[in-house]
């Protein structure tokens, strides 16, 4: 069986053998600025969790030009279900890195008011992004509702659904797929293939040829693309995206790349992700080989990009000072915003922790701290 080779625009030098770039200056230098961010937000976050002041995070090192590039090929009416591991989708669509630290630190000003776990982001502006779901795929088939609604009422909305290689395992990927297909909707399904679902390699997810095969079994296009490679992204989703709205259905991408680090902050890849292989996957680092493109039309310099990391970091550390200082929501909060009118029953039990909290102390009662 041959794999088709991933579909790729920027060569490792940052070439781009004579491809339509279709963005501006400042949009490629604001694509380059978002997966700063991501980094930075990222190396922020595993301080914070490793000493004890948020309770947990996702790395996203190595992904960052697939988010950013699938993100960039979205218009700001369209939705996205994204997996735990998409935060430069949000960044890059101008959600503010201090509304997802309150979403960390789960105080009051948290979007979910700290009913969700950290990383568990859901914004409305400026673009949907539903919330992320801990329960592998179950967002796909939701993704494909969402899609099929808006083809009913005639709208020209796209969405995103994002997932990783363990998610073609679940059921949603399958009735979500079937579903799509039958019913032309207008989404985009994108498998981020890391190569790995936490410890279970590829190899042991699946006996395809590639993820995007499954595709022809549904009755969609299936595309292999390079994930490290923020235009190739941007192209793929883009043309995705332009079928769906055109009426023509649903699209697989599958995304090869590699998550650098851990699964999650309670993750130790060490013990299961090979040495020489994580060795060879950094020489491909999507934002060392985004910046050799850069270079190449006097975008970047190393000074330069030094001044946007440090620039990125000082906006993530002024983002935590403002979500620590944002006190936890009340113990009275729990019901706020979630019926019209309480039912009777929740108001009794609610009232029975109010008053133990009354009685023992917030902190007795669960001080709103993450449990981890
Ligand atoms: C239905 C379900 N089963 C198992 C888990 C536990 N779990 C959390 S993340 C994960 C791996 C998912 O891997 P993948 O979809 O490849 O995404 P990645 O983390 O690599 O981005 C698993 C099995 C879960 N959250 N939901």
């Amino acid at each position: 069986m041959t794999i088709a080779e991933p579909l790729q625009v920027i060569a490792q030098d940052g070439s781009t053998a004579g491809f339509q770039v279709d963005l501006s200056n400042d949009a490629l230098l604001h694509c380059y600025r978002t997966m700063l961010l991501v980094r930075a937000f990222d190396d922020v976050c595993l301080k914070l969790q490793r000493s004890g002041r948020i309770g947990f995070s996702i790395p996203n090192k190595g992904v960052e030009a697939c988010q950013v590039g699938a993100a960039s090929a979205l218009e700001k009416t369209d939705w996205i279900f994204p997996s735990y591991r998409d935060f430069g989708m949000a960044l890059y669509h101008g959600v503010k890195p201090v509304e997802m630290m309150h979403n960390m630190f789960g105080n009051d000003r948290d979007s979910a008011r700290g009913r969700q776990m950290p990383v568990h982001f859901s914004f409305v502006q400026p673009i949907h992004f539903v919330s992320i779901s801990s329960p592998i795929g179950t967002h796909i088939p939701q993704a494909v509702g969402a899609a099929y609604a808006m083809k009913l009422r005639g709208e020209k909305q796209v969405c995103l659904a994002s997932f990783g290689d363990g998610g073609t395992s679940s059921l949603g990927f399958h009735s979500g797929l079937n579903f799509a297909a039958v019913w032309k909707a207008p989404v985009v399904f994108l498998c981020q293939n890391n190569g790995y679902a936490i410890s279970c390699p590829s190899e042991e997810q699946t006996a395809s040829e590639s993820y995007a095969v499954k595709a022809k079994a549904y009755g969609m296009p299936g595309v292999i693309v390079d994930g490290n490679d923020l235009l190739a992204m941007r192209k793929v989703v883009k043309e995705a995206c332009d079928r769906a709205r055109a009426g023509g259905g649903p699209t697989l991408v599958e995304a090869k790349t590699f998550r650098m680090g851990g699964h999650s902050t309670s993750d130790d890849p060490t013990r299961y992700v090979p040495k020489e292989l994580v060795e060879s996957w950094a020489k491909k680092d999507p934002v060392a080989r985004f910046e050799r493109f850069l270079a190449s039309r006097k975008l970047w310099t190393p000074e330069k990009g030094a001044l946007l990391a440090e620039d990125c970091t000082r906006e993530i550390t002024a983002a935590v000072g403002e979500a620590e200082a944002t006190p936890a929501p009340v113990l009275e909060s729990i019901f706020s915003d979630v019926y019209a009118t309480l039912p009777p029953h929740l108001r009794r039990q609610g009232q029975a922790a109010f008053d133990l909290a009354a009685r023992v102390g917030d902190a007795a009662a669960g001080g709103g701290k993450f449990p981890l």
